[in-house]
């Protein structure tokens, strides 16, 4: 067994050591990328205090978006996001706001729809569309939405759609009877009497 006994040896362990602490603790300190995602209300205004972050697309439809004391990271190293904010609206900075985008990162005026054709309030699609100019029906804003986190199981009735209640004699449209998105066809009535 070798037994090693050098002293610039352990001082270069020592300094690669020192180095790795420091640049681990620097990346757990001073990376707003770990901050938890920022929450925006749609169709109100946001003031934004704590510090927070963006991944893919985000942003507040109808409303302005204060940052405050704060810092919104959008993006990180080698995966740019987007913040937006929708025509007639504005992003303020106030005392100590700041912004910190990755390359690619933008901030970007442009509107957020959904496609609800029978404009019930709820898109056959969640995937959002997004667009710099008005669009017109079947696009519906995001903050006019009942609802972008269940999706509509038949977008030609508006009598069909999730948490729906009331039963029907007819099928929504398509033969089915699925009213309430539930992918199931419930009947209101299923015990069978004989007349007198
Ligand atoms: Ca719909
Ligand atoms: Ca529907």
């Amino acid at each position: 067994m070798t037994f090693i006994n050098n002293s610039a040896l352990v001082k270069t362990i020592q300094s690669s050591v020192a180095v790795f602490t420091v640049l681990l603790l620097g990346w757990i300190f001073s990376s707003d990328a770990h901050a938890a995602a920022c929450v925006f209300t749609d169709n109100t205004n946001n003031t934004i205090s704590v510090g927070c972050s963006i991944s893919g697309t985000a942003g507040v439809d109808n409303g302005n978006l204060t940052i405050s004391g704060a810092t919104i990271t959008i993006g990180v190293p080698g995966t740019p996001a987007t913040l937006f904010f929708t025509p007639g609206n504005s992003i303020i900075k106030g005392a100590g706001g700041s912004f910190q985008k990755a390359a690619g990162s933008i901030i970007q005026k442009q509107y957020v729809y959904y496609t609800d054709s029978d404009n019930d309030g709820y898109a056959l699609s969640l995937t959002p569309t997004y667009s710099t100019t008005a669009l017109g029906s079947p696009y519906k804003r995001r903050y006019l939405m009942t609802s972008v986190a269940s999706s509509d199981c038949y977008d030609s009735n508006a009598n069909a759609k999730p948490g729906q209640t009331s039963y029907f004699t007819t099928n929504r449209g398509d033969g089915s009877f699925d009213y309430d998105c539930d992918s199931a066809q419930t009947q209101q009535y299923t015990a069978t009497n004989n007349c007198p």
